[in-house]
């Protein structure tokens, strides 16, 4: 057989995959429009996806997963290092042996009767520096499709790869999408990740959550870089200065509609302008001018589909114009288009929803899924940054952690120091979301936002967090907002969105030391007059509100944390229990 690459290590992959799976055939992926056009319209002709109306939506498809596979599936998601003590307390473990072993019998001729795609793709710029190339061998057209939307797909990676260049190894196979066999299984010692039984984004993209966060993770700490569950923007103000901003948050709490933001109506008649470099993920290292650099290693967005709307998001919206896959939204017979709770205020009269049924807005059920996605090419996105495709990145002038919390957590506030800042991104906690199956709105730790997607011990990423801050003389300030405060009445306190602008600006002038805070017990918080509150219907009381900190729920919270950070033992950085000590005398004073 002729090979699109001399790689060795390459080829023997995907020859152990086929002799495993036993795929009738083998398909290379070459990133070509004929290629990827010839498999959508093989998609369409069995089903697997359908075609949506070119006029509105050109080079726009539909899909719907199994009812049973509609999220990440974090309690059969695996780390499987050799050591169990190296996956740590926030990690379901298997042992590597048990865990290829379960793999192969459950894969095991699975792929009969059907193709065996191998996608060669680079997280970030080929070429880049900063860049890693991965070989996915899948059964799914639907994931050749969406990998070649959300990382560079093609031939040049493997003239990246060379002769000898090693890759991260991604094995998917559909199987029977049984959920009582499903697994999502890491293997950060052997550069290795294996999927069977789902079909859900999140499971399957292995360049995304697989590769980019949770292998990606391990390797940054050997390497000295890391991967973040961040999106990044870039702000422009009228003089023409240009800052840039990471910022993490949980799935589904806004990271997409942050990282698109525009700004409100006089802000941009003063020439402020935000672009979008990422809205989900950050590879960070230090930069040889002392500070931290970003880049973003996807190529698109797979962003939750449901609230996004002309108001909510237009960016978003406009990215999804042209060349996305649409997952579990809902149909709209009429003209062969989408919609989803939310698209527009009013439900059109007759739908077909998710599951395939007929839907009408007195149904009592949603039309979409509520993690139903869109995978948009980054590049339909108008506040693109051109940042996107540099090779070097982005310096950062701020990290934001953010969770969704009704009370407790301030609008915004700034940690003290860089080691202060670790502290406030290891205690985040936020209410779940559909992003992931199981109860949602409850309320758990999620440090950094990384709790599904940290591939080692989380004791030992804390500590890498601090060493990360000692490589750079002049790290980003660290922050921390909530966009979720609610009132008695459940009703938000803070209006979002566009507006968060507001908050971007107070934390840029404290990056610039150019505007004065109150020290609390937590941190520095904004006086409630230097947040800019022109143009907009909103009390300095209600603002003064969700700015005021309560030292007797703080306190609360302060021994709550005590209590999270048992499990870490003695893993546990002395930084991270002594700004904790901090913070309980803080409360007391
Ligand atoms: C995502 C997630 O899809 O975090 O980005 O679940
Ligand atoms: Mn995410």
């Amino acid at each position: 057989m002729a090979y699109p690459t001399n790689n060795k290590k390459v080829i023997a992959f995907v020859e152990e995959s086929a002799a495993l799976a036993c795929p009738d055939n083998i398909v290379w992926i070459d990133g070509s429009k004929e290629q990827l056009d010839a498999l959508r319209r093989e998609a369409c002709s069995t089903g697997e996806m359908m075609e949506l109306n070119q006029e509105k939506l050109p080079g726009c498809y539909y899909h719907r997963t199994a009812k049973n596979d509609v999220a990440r599936v974090e309690d059969r998601t695996f780390i499987c290092c050799r050591e169990k003590e190296n996956a740590g307390p926030t990690n379901n473990w298997m042992d590597p042996k048990e865990a290829y072993k379960l793999c192969a019998d459950i894969a095991r001729g699975k792929m009969k009767g059907r193709t065996m795609y191998v996608i060669p793709y680079s997280m970030g710029v080929v070429g880049s520096p900063f860049s890693k190339i991965g070989i996915e061998v899948t059964d799914s057209i639907y994931v050749v499709l969406n990998m070649s939307i959300m990382t560079r797909v093609g031939k040049e990676c493997y003239a990246q790869l060379g002769a000898d260049g090693d890759f991260i190894k991604g094995f998917h196979a559909k199987c029977d999408i049984d959920q009582e066999r499903r697994y999502i299984m890491h293997f950060p010692e052997d550069d290795t990740i294996i999927s069977v039984n789902s079909g859900y984004g999140g499971n399957v993209l292995l360049g995304k959550k697989c590769f980019a966060l949770r292998i990606a993770s391990y390797l940054g700490r050997q390497e000295g870089w890391m991967a973040e569950h961040m999106l990044i923007l870039g702000v422009t103000f009228p003089d023409g200065r240009k800052k840039y901003v990471a910022a993490a948050f949980p799935s589904a709490c806004g990271k997409t509609n942050l990282a698109m933001l525009i700004p409100p109506k006089h802000y941009l008649e003063k020439g402020y302008k935000v672009e979008t470099v990422g809205d989900d993920i950050a590879w960070i290292r230090a930069g040889k001018d002392g500070r931290l650099w970003a880049v973003n290693p996807e190529n698109g967005f797979f962003g939750v589909a449901p609230g996004t709307n002309e108001k909510s998001n237009p960016n978003a919206l406009a990215a999804t114009r042209q060349g996305t896959i649409f997952t579990n939204v809902a149909l709209n017979p009429e003209d062969n288009t989408v919609w989803w709770e939310g698209l527009t205020k009013q439900a059109p009269a007759h739908l077909i929803d998710w599951l395939g049924n007929e839907w009408t807005p007195d149904a009592g059920t949603k039309a979409a899924h509520p993690n139903s996605r869109f995978t948009a090419p980054a590049t339909g996105c108008p506040c693109l940054s051109e940042a996107f495709n540099s090779k070097e990145g982005v310096p950062l002038d701020a990290i934001i952690f953010g969770g969704r919390r009704a009370s407790t957590t301030p609008l915004v506030y700034e940690s003290r120091d860089w080691d202060h800042g670790v502290f406030v991104g290891s205690i985040m906690s936020s209410e779940t979301t559909a992003a992931a199956t199981g109860a949602t709105g409850v309320l758990r730790h999620d440090p950094m936002a990384m709790k599904p997607f940290c591939g080692y011990h989380m004791g030992d990423y804390f500590a890498h967090w601090i060493e990360m801050g000692k490589k750079v003389k002049n790290p980003p300030k660290i922050f921390n907002v909530n966009w979720f405060r609610q009132d008695e009445k459940g009703e938000f306190l803070w209006p979002g969105f566009g507006d968060n602008m507001r908050v971007l600006e107070w934390i840029l002038k404290r990056c610039e030391n150019a505007v004065d805070a109150q020290e609390t017990a937590i941190g520095y918080v904004p006086y409630a007059k230097d947040i800019d509150l022109e143009g907009l219907d909103y009390s300095r009381e209600t603002l003064e509100s969700i700015l005021y900190i309560d030292k007797a729920r703080w306190s609360a919270e302060a021994d709550e944390i005590k209590e999270f950070y048992k499990q870490f033992g003695d893993k546990l950085p002395k930084e991270l229990s002594e700004n904790l000590a901090v913070l309980k005398k803080n409360c007391e004073a």
